[in-house]
């Protein structure tokens, strides 16, 4: 992470003028208040023309092309790769796989290490804030091969419980997976000293980025883990793309996800055999403009910093919890803004959370309610769903006094 004398405050008025979106009103006839990031980000200006670029003057296939629209656009493929790799510090570009998504990545963990290392019996930890991407492959695979799946809990306040997480590390778990940050709670794990404890025990490590990548500084070397997923369109770039992180040791033992082109060197009619990392595990035509976009958005949030991204997003937090803490029967869950990504799911008193996000849309507020693709998390604290407002660079503080100003109508609608 940044130090802290390397930290600038963001301007996110400024930075508010490079996303075309947020200049759009309503149905409310009010500007828009995004507060869905979490679910998906915005993208900038930049990342929509780097892929409006591409289509307009390069627009070819990769990898096999020799004309030079293929050529030009390989290497803007590739320098998107290499990019990626630079920012959460990859020894190697060979070790970024493309995906379609964290989802993606994960399944690919799971059908490939998973299949070629997991027996009956074996050991797969996970937490309860997992989102189901990181519960239901695991599931999936612990049903055709009689894994045994177990979950670090959590504590009341939304943190994990690392005593409880160091007695199952004790059953010799073979893989322990897990969130950087949790989409419910906003909990940002310790995943330093989870993956020490993991290694210290003889386990891999894998983590789930999908809201730790977008929103702080991540160094897969330091953190010391095995694998990591995480989406593009979380962090500002566009969807249909995301990246399986893997050690390139690790990945060059594991068996290819999906067959096809481009992830073989040769085939005849008896059997093929298999490319080089990374592109064995990418089978067909890959994303291209998308894996631009995401090239485009790396370079955005590089012009920010990380360090200041998320220093940025913890005052905003901060600011959000004590002024929605402040509504009288308004329930946060998770832990303190000091351990909490830029996430606030709530519950109000006397309300359905679907009630809330609909009756905020009608003021030109965009959130998201009910379960997040978490519901063991929300089962953890005996709710069904929460209304969660989610922040990223461009949010203000004005924004939240609109979050609050219209929850104190939502009170008012149903007497609450
Ligand atoms: N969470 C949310 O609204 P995909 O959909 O594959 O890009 O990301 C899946 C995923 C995995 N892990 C975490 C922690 C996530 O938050 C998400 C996506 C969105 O919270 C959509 S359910």
């Amino acid at each position: 992470m940044t130090s802290d004398a390397k930290v600038h405050a963001l301007d996110a008025r400024k930075i508010r003028s490079d996303f075309p979106v947020l200049g759009r009103e309503t149905q409310a006839g009010v500007p828009l208040v995004y507060l869905d990031n979490a679910a998906t980000s915005q993208k900038p200006k930049m990342v929509i023309d780097s892929m409006t670029h591409y289509y307009e003057h390069q627009n070819a296939n990769i990898h096999r092309g020799i004309h030079r629209l293929a050529e030009e656009a390989t290497e803007a493929y590739e320098a998107a790769r290499l990019r990626i790799a630079k920012f959460i510090d990859a020894r190697s570009w060979r070790e970024i796989i493309f995906t379609r998504n964290t989802t993606e990545s994960i399944n690919l963990l799971a059908r490939s290490w998973g299949h070629a290392n997991l027996q009956s019996g074996d050991r797969v930890l996970l937490t309860e804030m997992e989102h189901h991407s990181n519960i239901v492959p695991w599931q999936m695979l612990a049903a055709e091969r009689g894994l045994v799946l177990e979950f670090v809990p959590l504590t009341d306040d939304g943190m994990l419980d690392l005593e409880a997480y160091r007695s199952l590390l004790e059953r010799g778990p073979k893989l322990v997976s897990f969130t950087q940050m949790s989409n419910m709670l906003g909990t940002i794990t310790p995943a330093k000293e989870i993956a020490e404890m993991a290694r210290a025990a003889g386990a891999l490590v894998a983590v789930d980025g999908a809201q730790s990548v977008p929103h702080m500084p991540v160094d897969v070397q330091d953190l010391g883990v095995d694998f990591m997923a995480f989406s593009a369109h979380k962090m500002l770039g566009p969807t249909g793309i995301g990246v399986f992180y893997g050690r390139e040791d690790l990945l060059k033992e594991m068996p290819p996800f999906l067959g096809g082109g481009d992830m073989i060197k040769r085939v005849q009619l008896d059997g093929f055999t298999l490319n080089e990392l990374p592109y064995k595990f990418e089978a067909g035509t890959p994303p291209i403009a998308e894996g631009i976009g995401f090239g485009a958005a790396i370079e955005y949030l590089e012009s920010l910093g990380m360090g200041n991204v998320h220093a940025y997003e913890q005052q905003i937090t901060e600011y959000a919890l004590d002024r929605l803490e402040e509504i009288p029967g308004v329930r946060v869950y998770g832990p303190s803004y000091k351990d909490k990504g830029a996430v606030a799911s709530f519950t109000m008193e006397g309300t359905h959370p679907h009630d809330v996000a609909q009756i905020l849309d009608n003021e030109g507020i965009a959130v998201r309610a009910g379960h997040h693709c978490a519901m063991p998390a929300h089962e953890k604290y005996d709710i069904l769903a929460t209304t969660r407002a989610s922040f990223y660079v461009y949010n203000t503080e004005d924004e939240v006094d609109r979050l609050v100003e219209a929850l104190y109508k939502v009170k008012g609608l149903f007497g609450a």
